[in-house]
């Protein structure tokens, strides 16, 4: 073995010493974390009565939630602990004559339903957990596709 392979030996050792470093440490991390926050009530559509139903329009490039008595926020989305949340999401037309597809994701809670224009998707689920969510578009939408992110806080 000459001097140059034994280097790049020294350097990929290294390196594999980094990438199983980070793959342990990720491991453990997502077992850490990895606790229930929500209950996925979905497989009924008769949803529950005391539900929040929260109308979401998706634009390029935002989220707009409506809710029952009329109040509306912008890449905020309010609710309650422990009660259930039915999101009713369609795509409704932004800076462009035409409206196109979004996905809206909330990763902890396993939450991810498609934006279509001229169709409403709902979904339900019951956040167990206070605290705030992040949430964003995972479907790519256009030039401001990255602006399409927001916080979900569920309040006691
Ligand atoms: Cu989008």
């Amino acid at each position: 073995m000459n001097d140059r392979t034994r280097k790049e030996m020294i350097w990929m050792a290294g390196v594999l010493a980094i990438l199983i470093g980070a793959a342990i440490g990720n491991f453990i991390y997502i077992s850490m974390h990895n606790q229930n926050l929500a209950q996925n009530v979905n497989a009924n559509p008769s949803y529950p009565s005391n539900a929040t139903i929260v109308k979401v329009d998706a634009t390029q490039w935002s989220w707009t939630f409506v809710y029952s008595n009329g109040t509306e926020t912008v890449n905020v989305l309010n609710v309650t602990v422990n009660k259930p949340v039915v999101l009713v999401v369609t795509s409704l037309k932004g800076a462009q004559s035409f409206a196109v597809i979004h996905d809206l994701s909330i990763p902890k809670l396993d939450v991810q339903v498609y934006a279509i224009p001229g169709q409403n998707n709902s979904l339900s689920f019951t956040p167990t957990v206070v605290g705030s969510y992040y949430f964003e578009c995972v479907e790519y939408c256009g030039l401001d596709h990255y602006e399409m992110r927001g916080i979900m806080n569920v309040v006691a």
